[in-house]
């Protein structure tokens, strides 16, 4: 039986690409609240994997949740998408979309739910008639083994128009962010999305290639004197970049914002490190990579954070030997 609907849904399911930790949490989510949630896998072996897994398990505080939304694969996929949540990794993302790309309708609603910028204006490219919209969260999500997650802390999440692009007015825009505002995750609107991913951004840049090159937890950046310092480098040289861009206003504080967010995930094992340590390609260019991108372009220098690219890049080459 299927359970009744409480959202205020759009007329169309939602699909999520990427069964990723934040992906499988939405879906989660959305599907013990009886949304219409459809999962975008891969292909028929993952859809088969996760089958066979009887779906996702999300635990929380000693619950589990089961979510067995129904899981189609590009090839299988039938019906137009109208609503597609994003949760990919960044350097993911295109060739992702690009293997749906003839089911993704015209003027469907595209919401990014990442970390990394610079792929929405491929996006934007590909699809001219979407709205693409942009968000970023601080649900605390990951993964234990394949389908088995922990939501390990509660956050909150922010989307709004990506720049430039087809505004949406905000009646419009509460309306989609209350269809996948399933408790306990909740979504506010933002007027100034830009601001919020570029700060999360810049807190990316400070921690997650350094625990990498600290071969560390992120609270352990800020105990080892060697890594404060070098964090303190890499926020000095974003600072100059936000300047040259007109955004500094943007960042006031940053160097504070770090040191909380490095105290108040101590314990995590930042994303970067994980995909290092499990042999996965990083999203360095979507981070420092995209840094450095702009940091040309305004004729900044940023040679500790280009050093950090080099490192994280010869790294991850090492790993792949
Ligand atoms: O976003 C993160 C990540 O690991 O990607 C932080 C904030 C650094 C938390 O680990």
């Amino acid at each position: 039986m299927s359970k009744a609907n409480p959202h205020n849904t759009p007329q169309h399911p939602w699909y999520i690409l990427g069964a990723g930790a934040i992906g499988s949490l939405w879906a989660t989510y959305g599907f013990q609240s009886g949304a219409d949630i459809r999962l975008i896998l891969r292909d028929q072996k993952a859809v088969n994997d996760y089958l066979q897994h009887g779906g996702i398990h999300l635990s929380i505080e000693g619950k589990a949740l089961i979510c067995t939304a129904p899981a189609e694969c590009p090839s299988s996929l039938a019906t137009p998408i109208k609503y597609l949540l994003i949760t990919t990794k960044a350097q993911q993302t295109l060739d992702a979309l690009n293997s749906i790309k003839p089911h993704i309708s015209d003027h469907a609603v595209l919401l990014l739910l990442q970390n990394g910028l610079g792929i929405v204006e491929h996006i934007r490219q590909a699809f001219p008639l979407a709205t693409i919209l942009q968000g970023s969260t601080t649900e605390g999500c990951y993964r234990q083994s394949a389908y088995e997650f922990v939501h390990a802390g509660h956050g909150h999440t922010y989307i709004g128009n990506a720049s430039q692009d087809h505004l949406q007015d905000d009646t419009r825009l509460t309306e989609i962010a209350n269809t996948l505002s399933f408790p306990p995750l909740a979504i506010s609107i933002s007027d100034n999305i830009d601001e919020i991913l570029w700060r999360k951004l810049a807190v990316n840049c400070a921690i997650n290639p350094m625990t990498v090159i600290y071969n560390c937890r992120n609270g352990e950046l800020l105990t080892n004197p060697k890594s404060r310092n070098h964090m303190t480098e890499v926020v000095n040289e974003i600072i100059n970049v936000s300047t040259a861009m007109n955004r500094d206003h943007w960042l006031t504080g940053l160097h504070e914002l770090v040191i909380d967010v490095a105290t108040s995930t101590a314990q995590n094992r930042s994303s970067m490190l994980q995909d290092v340590q499990a042999g996965r390609r990083t999203e360095i260019d979507a981070i420092t990579g995209y840094l450095c991108q702009l940091a040309k372009k305004y004729g900044v220098d940023v040679p500790i954070n280009q050093q950090i690219l080099s490192e994280i890049n010869r790294i991850s080459a090492l790993d792949k030997c």
